[in-house]
């Protein structure tokens, strides 16, 4: 019946105080026959614990027993607030320790793990030992992600989530659930999985693109959607899954496209503020093991048009493709020449995130609304965070016959999209939007370097399981 506490409640001011607490343990080790250290964890918080011989309290016995005790097993402990003689460093609680008096047993790890929860959390950079690899924890990922580290950064992709709603909730828009079986692909019929369907066969979504579009045209004004994408790609890079969760949003506007634009960047902004202002513990516990900078941003974010961007990389003499050539105008950029330019705009504007405005329409999808005074460009917009594409969005065809238009000249049978193009047929207001990949945002914000580190259970082409 006592109350179990929280590792991070247990503060200096509360030495001398007898404390029950549930956690994992971590590692013991131990120091002659009449000691062992023990450090318990809870999530993303750690302390030490010493377990030591005392007349009538502790036996040498009960030490030898601690210290046998499997690593990851559940204990619960009683023991005495204590100031440490010096700052633990490994744990995230630093200032006390927990003088043992008793300890139960609560659940048994096995005594041999797939790997040593100490490897797990060596720094990327450390020369030190083995950090265990990728493929090791994402096969045994439910230990994997018991880390602190890990912990952490899921703590922080909720966040994100959080954030978004808390933003578009703040802006009037209205959270949507659409559809993901589908009766045609979304995007392009080349990265669509398949599925049967009784005795027909439907597709997974590739993004919300048409049903947030047709909420759009059913007057529903903001809408967005925090669901589950899927990618038929076999792009085994370290940005790309198979199945990823996208954060969605579109709106109906009244001038221009730039207000929607402005609408995506000011909830970026209150996610990047957000993530700094709540979860200043959890971005330093994965620094310990993920070295970056701050991410920096603008008060006034820099906005490049497409032919600008394209300008600043053929001033610096970068190139793309095999054999490799200068990049034109009108061309897509790889993502080599992408971080190239995240480099560039770093140096001479110091910001880690911009957009890019008005993308060739060639390089688009077939909704994207063309510039009206150059048909070879578009009124859509990329966002970067250090160097790697965020999100994509434009402005969207609102009109049937220059849908059609489209659908055609980029090669899809407009019979195909039947449902879709009624929507617009019924009437439908200028509207714009655009859509993140949730994993890319955690990646990059704390440069953990590989999507998969992002996602709880990652998809890609080689992964489905655990
Ligand atoms: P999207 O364009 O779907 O929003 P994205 O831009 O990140 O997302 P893609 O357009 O699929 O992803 O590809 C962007 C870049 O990633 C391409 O320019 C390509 O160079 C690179 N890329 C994609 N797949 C692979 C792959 N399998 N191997 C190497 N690079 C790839
Ligand atoms: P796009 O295809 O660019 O646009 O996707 C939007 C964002 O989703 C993320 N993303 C991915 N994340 C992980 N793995 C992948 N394979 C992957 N592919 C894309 C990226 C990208 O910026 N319907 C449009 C959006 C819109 O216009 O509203 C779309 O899906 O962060």
């Amino acid at each position: 019946g006592q109350k179990r506490e929280k590792l991070e409640d247990i503060t200096a001011a509360r030495e001398g105080e007898t404390v029950f607490v549930r956690a994992r343990v971590q590692t013991s080790r131990a120091q002659g026959a009449k000691m062992v250290f023990v450090v318990l964890r809870q999530q993303d918080h750690t302390i030490q614990g010493l377990v030591v011989v005392e007349p009538e309290a502790v036996s040498k016995k009960m030490v030898r027993w601690v210290e046998s005790i499997n690593d990851e097993s559940i204990v619960l402990v009683e023991g005495v607030v204590q100031k440490a003689k010096e700052p633990v460093k490994s744990c995230t609680v630093h200032e006390v320790e927990l003088k043992i008096r008793k300890i139960h047993l609560i659940s048994e790890a096995p005594a041999m793990l797939p790997f040593n929860m100490n490897d797990a959390l060596r720094p990327m950079d450390s020369t030190e030992g083995v950090n265990v690899a990728l493929d090791t924890r994402l096969d045994n990922r439910v230990l994997d992600l018991r880390t602190t580290t890990n912990q952490a950064i899921f703590k922080i992709q909720s966040g994100i989530g959080n954030l978004f709603r808390e933003y578009l909730n703040s802006q009037g828009f209205v959270e949507i659930h659409t559809p993901k079986l589908q009766g045609a692909a979304t995007e392009s019929g080349a990265s669509v999985f398949r599925v049967s369907y009784f005795k027909s066969i439907a597709f997974l979504a590739q993004s919300p693109q048409l049903h947030k579009q047709m909420c759009i045209a059913a007057d529903m004004e903001k809408v967005y959607e925090i669901g589950p994408v899927f990618r038929a790609e076999d792009s085994n890079t370290h940005r790309h899954l198979t199945e990823f969760m996208g954060l969605d949003l579109e709106m109906a506007f009244e001038e221009h496209y730039h207000e929607v634009m402005e609408t995506i960047d000011g909830m970026l902004k209150h996610i990047f503020a957000g993530l700094k202002q709540r979860y200043a513990h959890e971005i330093d516990t994965v620094r310990k093991q993920f070295p970056h900078e701050d991410f920096t941003w603008l008060p006034e974010t820099l906005v490049l048009k497409h032919t600008e961007a394209i300008k600043l990389l053929q001033e610096a003499g970068v190139t793309q493709g095999t054999p490799p050539q200068p990049i034109g105008d009108y061309d897509d950029m790889s993502t080599s020449s992408e971080k190239a330019l995240g480099k560039i705009i770093k140096q001479k504007y110091n910001t880690d995130y911009y957009i890019i405005d008005k993308f060739p329409l060639e390089i688009r999808p077939f909704y994207t609304m063309p510039d009206a005074n150059d048909r070879k460009l578009s009124n859509s917009y990329d966002f970067f965070m250090r160097g790697e594409e965020i999100l994509s969005g434009a402005q969207r065809v609102h009109e049937a016959p220059l849908l059609v238009e489209r659908m055609k000249e980029v090669g899809i049978n407009p019979d195909d999209m039947q449902p879709y193009l009624e929507a617009f047929k019924l009437g439908c207001p200028p509207h714009a939007g655009g859509g993140i990949g949730l994993e890319r945002v955690v990646m990059l914000f704390l440069q953990i370097n590989n999507i998969r580190r992002a996602s709880l259970f990652p998809r890609d082409p080689k992964r489905t399981s655990p």
